[in-house]
């Protein structure tokens, strides 16, 4: 049979890399775009352990004509658009490139895919961050659910997502949205508040580290495992026709009752070991999210495998791992 061929933007990310593994596995032929840095290790870490079937090469959103010829060339049968500026507080320092990136990239892409190859599949990484202060009666997110988002990363993320739609209908192509809720794991970005959680406690656990500084404990997140939520992404572009699903596991903490969780399970003192910095706060706060995944679980068959206590203790024991492991790292 001839191998479907999927083009990844945000490949070297949490999720691209996740999803490239999942592709592979699944004998696609997996082509990735990465955005240059400065630092080139930086660039490839979360890639290292896929030795075949991935090919990736430098390119950016917001250069369509470099989008345009690659798609040109490789003529995917699926396009997964991950790539963003995907912090929410450093959406309110940058908001400019934030929109650039997460909305007008957007609008670059699915032209590009319109002109270059429109028999393919389109996915857009949509988030639960769009639905800002929104939340139905029953204190559920789902499809219908109005937008009304808190930040710049959330009106660039409804600006897509409205794009996407648009395409979908006007040229009649399979573009698909994924409302993914919060998900997390150990190659989540440690300036994100469950790994920053995770690796800080087990800093003070190893005496590295004194105190864990945060800001909002009161705001309420409904966490999921990227690994899951990877596999609905796949599943949403082979579905037999473009829609849009959430993806949640309708459970919601706050990130007081995530950091009781890590502290407890360290044998920790919150009180001892816990300070609250205003420069974590965000201006405006998305306070409450728990999303509805009803439609997914229906259509797609989709259910998350992960607990939030299996996703939490992964985290610790790879925190853990990691410090035993490079006793010169101290200061990483
Ligand atoms: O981990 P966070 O930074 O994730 P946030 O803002 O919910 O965004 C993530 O999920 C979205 C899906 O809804 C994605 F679209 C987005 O790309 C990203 O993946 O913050 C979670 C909560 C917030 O309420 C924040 O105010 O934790 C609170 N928080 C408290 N102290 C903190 C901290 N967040 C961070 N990053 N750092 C803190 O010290």
């Amino acid at each position: 049979m001839k191998k479907k061929i999927a083009f990844i933007t945000g490949i070297a990310g949490q999720d691209g890399s996740y999803l490239a593994e999942c592709l592979i596995s699944k004998n696609y032929k997996v082509y990735g775009i990465v955005r240059r840095n400065s630092v080139v290790e930086h660039q490839k870490n979360r890639l290292e352990n896929i030795k075949h079937g991935l090919e990736l090469t430098y390119g950016d959103l917001l250069n369509e004509s470099s989008l345009s010829s690659l798609l040109r060339k490789i003529k995917p049968s699926e396009i997964y658009n991950l790539a963003a500026q995907s912090h929410v507080r450093i959406s309110f320092d940058i908001p400019e490139f934030t929109i650039k990136t997460n909305a007008i990239g957007v609008l670059n892409i699915l032209q590009a895919y319109k002109n270059e190859c429109p028999k393919s599949k389109f996915y857009q990484a949509s988030s639960s961050e769009m639905f800002g202060r929104s939340v139905d009666k029953d204190g559920y997110q789902r499809e219908k659910t109005p937008l009304e988002p808190t930040s710049p990363y959330g009106c660039a993320k409804v600006f897509a997502y409205n794009l996407v739609k648009h395409y979908r209908n006007a040229y009649k192509l399979f573009a698909s949205n994924g409302i993914l809720f919060n998900h997390e794991s150990e190659r989540r970005g440690t300036n994100f508040v469950t790994n920053k959680v995770v690796k800080t406690a087990v800093r003070i656990k190893l005496g590295l580290q004194k105190n864990l500084e945060v800001g909002n404990l009161n705001s309420y997140r409904d966490w999921g495992h990227a690994k899951d939520y990877v596999k609905a992404m796949n599943l949403i572009l082979n579905h037999k026709k473009p829609d849009d699903f959430v993806i949640a596991t309708g459970q919601s903490r706050s990130v007081g009752q995530m950091i009781n969780y890590v502290f407890k399970k360290l044998n920790l003192s919150k009180n001892k070991h816990v300070k609250i910095n205003q420069k974590y706060f965000r201006p405006e706060e998305l306070k409450y999210l728990r999303g509805d995944a009803s439609k997914a679980r229906k259509i797609l068959g989709w259910k998350p495998q992960y607990t939030f206590e299996m996703i939490m203790d992964e985290m610790i024991d790879f925190w853990l791992n990691f410090y035993e492991q490079n006793k010169n790292l101290k200061d990483y």
